[in-house]
């Protein structure tokens, strides 16, 4: 296909991402320092595939110098992750800080910093402390909540001076949707009520921690600023047809703006309450709370951006005996002829990156934004490999110049993106796939002591950061 040059804004970031849980390892972990992720391992290891979970995951614990060198390489200068929680203490209640842990995130932050390359961390990548989901059902509790801020402050008070970017959360619907919701991951619960209350909770402690972050710590250090990582989806319905856009309409309401909502604007929306009612499911709260949500938006936002979700209106009945899901306004459709990832089964659909662009410039008043995720797992990389071992992975190429592509012509049409963190910086362990889908720029060689290796994508990202231009397909789409 005929190609296109590409330009990259000035100032336009162009970093890489992961988190703590999916590279660090248990080395140094205190035996009651189990996060949920651990314990959901501990206790259902077999749907983890080949065995693989967090235990040494790629040992960065160990290997971070290694790591930062192969980030210098390739010329990044930003790197994002988080700060495991339930590490980074030993007594959850009164916040005592596990030294030996805080000091090693010095390490890395210093170590990053010495290199030219800014950290981004986020204070919770699914990393609650599971004495904290057995004792108190998780998210679930308010005093959780308030468990997270006295965490938050201890990681302030050590780090703010040196880290611009914080994140609250990452994700903050996905664990409670598959837990509570759908019932997928352990401990395979659904429970509806739940998963509204872990929503709501999640989005006052959202409000708590940027709170404090802006009363004690943004006037001392000017240049830093604190948001939270999303995953909304871009819903398109099957058809222009008023019952498939309402279908689409319903899916956003639950599953998107239940964040984007009251973190950006303060106010979730009054159909939530309305529907919440109607299927009793309402989650607790008071008008202080509402208050303290509506008082403490974000200062800009990371949105992780895969793939399209596509809905059509109900075509079968829904069963009256089952407790209340948002699919009763929705089914899933499968775009005939979609181009897939079929190792994750995701839809590649790369002008989601537009879409999403020029929604929030006009839904969420342009607020300054960050593409905090975008990436392709793919599985069997190594057979991609070339006579020097070097693994040829044109399909990641393609893949992020194509998102590139479209987000560079949201930006152009005025949306306040400021950049692209790919995932991942190097291959990870993923909930439940565990090392099957490579997301790499670096690939973990699991048969060789986990060694490092560029693929051929961090050359293309090095040759990306050092020129700021790159080439996609000139297909009808663009203009
Ligand atoms: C995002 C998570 C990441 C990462 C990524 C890839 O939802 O924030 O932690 O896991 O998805 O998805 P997966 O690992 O399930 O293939």
């Amino acid at each position: 296909m005929e190609k296109i040059g590409m330009q990259l804004p000035d100032h336009f970031i162009i970093g890489a991402a992961s988190s703590a849980w999916q590279t660090e390892g248990w080395s140094s972990k205190k035996d009651f320092q189990d996060s949920y992720l651990d314990l959901w391992y501990k206790n259902h290891r077999e749907v983890w595939h080949n065995g693989y979970g967090p235990t040494i995951a790629t040992d960065f614990y160990n290997r971070y110098k290694e790591d930062i060198q192969f980030m210098k390489e390739i010329g990044l200068t930003h790197y994002r992750t988080s700060i495991n929680w339930s590490r980074f203490l030993i007594d959850y209640e009164h916040a005592v800080v596990d030294e030996e842990y805080a000091n090693y995130i010095e390490n890395v932050i210093d170590e990053l910093l010495k290199n030219g390359i800014e950290p981004m961390i986020c204070l919770e990548h699914y990393e609650i402390p599971g004495v904290l989901f057995e004792k108190y059902g998780g998210w679930g509790s308010k005093h959780v909540v308030d468990l997270f801020v006295k965490y938050a402050e201890k990681v302030f008070e050590r780090y703010a001076h040196k880290v611009k970017w914080w994140f609250t959360f990452n994700e903050p619907i996905v664990i409670q949707t598959r837990v509570y919701l759908d019932a997928v991951r352990w401990p395979y619960e659904q429970n509806t009520k739940k998963w509204m209350q872990w929503n709501f909770n999640k989005t006052l402690a959202n409000a708590k921690v940027v709170q404090l972050f802006h009363q004690s710590y943004a006037s001392q250090h000017k240049e830093s600023k604190i948001g939270v990582i999303l995953n909304p989806e871009v819903v398109y319905p099957r058809s222009s047809a008023p019952h498939d856009i309402e279908a689409a309409k319903m899916y956003d309401l639950f599953f998107n703006r239940m964040f984007l909502d009251p973190m950006i604007k303060g106010e979730y929306p009054n159909e939530l309450f309305d529907l919440m009612q109607k299927h009793d499911c309402s989650f607790e709260y008071n008008d202080e709370e509402l208050q303290i949500i509506k008082e403490n938006k974000v200062d800009f936002v990371g949105i992780n951006l895969y793939m399209p979700k596509r809905v059509k209106a109900r075509t079968t009945a829904w069963n009256p005996n089952t407790p209340f899901h948002p699919e009763f306004y929705y089914e899933h459709f499968e775009l005939p002829g979609r181009k897939m990832n079929p190792y994750r089964g995701w839809e590649i659909y790369p002008k989601i990156m537009y879409d999403f662009a020029i929604r929030i410039k006009e839904e969420y008043g342009n607020i300054e934004w960050i593409v905090t995720e975008n990436g392709m797992g793919v599985e069997n990389e190594h057979r991609f490999k070339d006579k020097n071992g070097v693994i040829q992975d044109d399909y990641r190429i393609e893949f992020i110049s194509e998102h590139l592509k479209w987000l560079l012509r949201g930006i152009e049409e005025g949306s306040n993106c400021k950049g692209y963190m790919l995932w991942a910086f190097t291959d990870n362990v993923s909930p439940m796939n565990a090392f099957k889908n490579r997301y790499g720029l670096v690939e973990i060689d699991l048969d060789d002591d986990r060694n490092r290796r560029m693929k051929k994508s961090a050359y293309w990202y090095k040759n990306l950061i050092q020129t700021r231009q790159f080439e996609a397909n000139n297909d009808h789409f663009y203009k």
